[in-house]
C-alpha cells in the first residue's frame, strides 16, 4: 500500500487527535528512516528525544530479541530476574538510592505527584488533603487529567474537567515566584529543567541552584522532569548537572526505553520512595523483564558511546553553524547539547514541511520554533549534510 493511501486509512479508522507531517515511514535505521515508497529522510526530531541512542540501535536490539527467547512478562505480582538489574543499573546510573517502573511518561510524572503528596502526609506532617505542589507555567508533563490540570495551554484543556486540584503554577525561570508560592502544605516544586514543548526555554544561570536552596529552607521536594532532557541529550547525562545540584527527585522515560519500549521510572531517597508500601500504586507492564532488559541496554549505549559528551560537542557545532544562516526571520537560536530551537518571526510549520521535501523530518513547536534533535549517534558528517538543506531552505 502507499503512503496516500495508508495515511487515508489513518484518517479515516484513527481518531484526530495528531496532525502529523504527511510521511509514513516504513523503515528506520540510527538517524535515518524511509518512507514506503522507498525515500530516505535523516530524523532530526527522535521522537522527543525517545531515541537518544538511534533507531533500532544493534546492542539494544540484541538483547531485546534474547530477552524475547526467555521471558517477557510477568506482572509484578511475582519477580523477574531483569527487574532488579535495571533498578541497580539506574539508581548507579543517576546517584538516586531507589527507583519506581512505570512506562509512559504521564505515568512517571504521576507516580511522582503521589509520591510527593504521599511524602508530605506521612513525612513531613502537612495536614490531610491540604498538599500542593508548585509548578510552572507553560510546562509540559503529559496528557492525564491531572498533569492537564495544571498546564497553561488551554487547548490542552478545553473539554476534558473538571480537574484535579492542589496546584500552584507560576512563571518559569523565576525563583522569586515560586518563593513566593511557597507555604506551610508546600510538599514540592516540579519543574522542567529545559521546556521542551515550550519552545526549548533555557533558564537564566542559577534557576536550578536557587530553586534547590528554597526548597532545602522549606522542607519541599525539588522534582525535576528530565523526561526529555535527560539520558545526554543536553550534553550531560541529566540537564541538572549543568547546575552542579542534586534534586530530591528525577522522572525519567523517553530514551530509557532504548526506542524499543516505553519504560519510564521515578528516582529518588528512600525516606521519599520509601512512602510507597504494597497496594498503594502499581502497574501491569512496569519493571517488565523485556523493558527492564531494554532500560538496561539503552544505559549501557548512554554510557559506553560517550552520548553526553557526544551531545555537548555536536550541539555546540550544529548552532554554531546554525548561528551563521543568513535570514532576517531568524530571532534566535539557542539549545544545550542537541536540543536546539531555532525560532522566526513567522511560523515555522511551512520550513519544517520544505525541510521534509529536502529529506530532512524536523517539527516545529509553539508555532515559531523549529526543533532540531537528532539522535545523539549522529556524526558531523550527518550534521553537515542536514546543514546543506536547511541552509538552503531557509537562506533560499
Ligand atoms: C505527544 C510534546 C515533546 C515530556 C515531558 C512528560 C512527558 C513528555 C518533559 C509525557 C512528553 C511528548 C509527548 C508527545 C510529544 C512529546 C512532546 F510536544 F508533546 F510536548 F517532547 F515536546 N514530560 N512529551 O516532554 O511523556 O506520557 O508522552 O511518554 O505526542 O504528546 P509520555
Amino acid at each position: 500500500m502507499n503512503s496516500k493511501e495508508l495515511i487515508r486509512i489513518n484518517d479515516e479508522y484513527g481518531a484526530h487527535n495528531y496532525h502529523p507531517l504527511p510521511i509514513v515511514i516504513a523503515k528506520a535505521e540510527r538517524v535515518w528512516v524511509w518512507d514506503v515508497e522507498g525515500k530516505k529522510y535523516m530524523d532530526m526530531l527522535s521522537s522527543y528525544s525517545a531515541l537518544n541512542q538511534g533507531h533500532r540501535h544493534p546492542y539494544i536490539v540484541d538483547i531485546a530479541k534474547k530477552q524475547l527467547d526467555k521471558v517477557t512478562l510477568t506482572s509484578r505480582a511475582f519477580h523477574n530476574d531483569q527487574l532488579p538489574l535495571f533498578l541497580k543499573k539506574v539508581c548507579e546510573f543517576s546517584g538516586f538510592d531507589m527507583a519506581l517502573p512505570m512506562n509512559t511518561g504521564a505515568e512517571a510524572v504521576e507516580t511522582a505527584l503521589k509520591a510527593v503528596r504521599k511524602w508530605g502526609y506521612k513525612v513531613k506532617g502537612v495536614e490531610n488533603d491540604k498538599a500542593e505542589i508548585i509548578v510552572a507555567a507553560n510546562n509540559f508533563h503529559g496528557r492525564t487529567i491531572t498533569i492537564i490540570s495544571f498546564t497553561t495551554e488551554e487547548q490542552y484543556k478545553d473539554g476534558f474537567g473538571p480537574f484535579t486540584p492542589g496546584f500552584k503554577i507560576v512563571k518559569y525561570g523565576d525563583a522569586e515566584e515560586i518563593e513566593k508560592a511557597i507555604t506551610k502544605n508546600t510538599v514540592a516544586i516540579m519543574v522542567e529543567p529545559i521546556q521542551g514543548e515550550g519552545g526549548i526555554i533555557i533558564p537564566e544561570e542559577g534557576y536550578l541552584k536557587k530553586l534547590r536552596e528554597l526548597a532545602d529552607k522549606n522542607r519541599v521536594l525539588l522534582v525535576l522532569d528530565e523526561i526529555q532532557t535527560g539520558l545526554a541529550r543536553t550534553g550531560k547525562n541529566f540537564a541538572f548537572e549543568w547546575e552542579e545540584i542534586k534534586p530530591d527527585m528525577v522522572i525519567l522515560g523517553k530514551a530509557l526505553g532504548g526506542g524499543i519500549m516505553p519504560v519510564s521510572a521515578v528516582l529518588s531517597s528512600k525516606e521519599v520512595l520509601g512512602v510507597f508500601n504494597p497496594g498503594d500504586h502499581g502497574s501491569t507492564f512496569g519493571g517488565n523483564p523485556l523493558g527492564a532488559a531494554v532500560a538496561i541496554a539503552a544505559l549501557e549505549v548512554i554510557e559506553n558511546e560517550k552520548l553526553a559528551e557526544r551531545a555537548n560537542e555536536l550541539g555546540n557545532y550544529f548552532m554554531d553553524q546554525l548561528r551563521k544562516i543568513d535570514n532576517p526571520h531568524i530571532t534566535e537560536v539557542r539549545g544545550r547539547g542537541l536540543l536546539i530551537g531555532l525560532e522566526l518571526d513567522v511560523p515555522a510549520r511551512e520550513y519544517a514541511e520544505k525541510l521534509m521535501e529536502e529529506g530532512l523530518l524536523c517539527k516545529e513547536t509553539h508555532e515559531k520554533v523549529i526543533r532540531f534533535a537528532p539522535p545523539l549517534v549522529i556524526t558531523k558528517e550527518e550534521i553537515d549534510w542536514a546543514l546543506d538543506r536547511i541552509k538552503k531552505i531557509l537562506e533560499g
